[in-house]
């Protein structure tokens, strides 16, 4: 019986979201790398609503859900979490918004995150914006920024890179092979990132 149930919830969320059509880009880049702090920046500017992994997943141990624990743990290691779990808060997020416009910050972070998503939602990226930084870096910004995130210790951190390099590179690599990468230096000056950032948002006439 629990599984005609999860059917009939899997293919509601899946027709709603392919009613809704939402216009996504993915934000990629390592760990500090800086996808928060401009996705706020394209938020403002660009109009798209800003849905970070890292932070749905956060709130989702704060609300003290069943895989709360799970979550908690995963994050404290750097792991990844399973994909279902996180496009489970991506669907809802898509569909509880009226915006069609998305930065999904931070995931797909693996080939199975990346199949999983295309083909639970059928959403292809319009493209993927890359912040490539280098680790020495992300290191000191992660390791001055202070909130209090449990990831943010050096163990965690040296982890977290290695996950960057092991997993998450793969699917940079597979969306510039289909040419969709947009990839910026983000070493620079946040205001400097952001200026290579709005070239790419600003539409073609507008750039006179
Ligand atoms: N800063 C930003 N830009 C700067 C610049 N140009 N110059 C100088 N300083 C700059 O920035 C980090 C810090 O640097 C800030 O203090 C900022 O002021 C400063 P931020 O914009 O926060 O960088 P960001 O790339 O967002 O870094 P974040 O730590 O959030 O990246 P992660 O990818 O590590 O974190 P995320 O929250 O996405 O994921 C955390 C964990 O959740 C993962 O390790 C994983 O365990 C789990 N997760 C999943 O399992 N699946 C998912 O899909 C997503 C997450
Ligand atoms: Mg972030």
């Amino acid at each position: 019986m629990g599984t005609v149930v999860n059917a009939a919830n899997k293919e509601g969320t899946e027709s709603a979201l392919s009613i809704k059509k939402p216009k996504v880009v993915f934000v990629l880049g390592g760990p500090g790398s800086g996808k928060g702090t401009q996705c706020a920046n394209i938020v403002e500017h660009f109009g798209y609503t800003h849905l970070s992994a890292g932070d749905l997943l956060r709130a989702e141990i704060k609300s003290g859900s069943e895989n709360g624990t799970m979550i908690q743990n995963m994050i404290s290691e750097g792991i990844i979490v399973p994909a279902e779990v996180t496009i489970k808060l991506l669907e809802k997020a898509i569909l509880g918004t009226k915006n069609d416009k998305f930065l999904i910050d931070g995931f797909p972070r693996n080939e199975e995150n990346r199949a999983a998503f295309e083909s639970l939602t059928g959403i292809v990226p319009e493209f993927v914006l890359f912040f490539d930084c280098s680790e020495e870096e992300m290191e000191k910004r992660l390791l001055s920024r202070n909130q209090g995130r449990v990831d943010d210790n050096i163990e965690t951190i040296r982890k977290r890179f290695k996950v960057f390099v092991e997993s998450s590179l793969a699917v940079i690599e597979y969306y510039d092979s289909k040419g969709k990468v947009k990839k910026i230096d983000a070493g620079k000056p946040v205001e400097e990132v952001f200026e290579a950032v709005k070239a790419i948002f600003t539409p073609v006439e507008d750039k006179a």
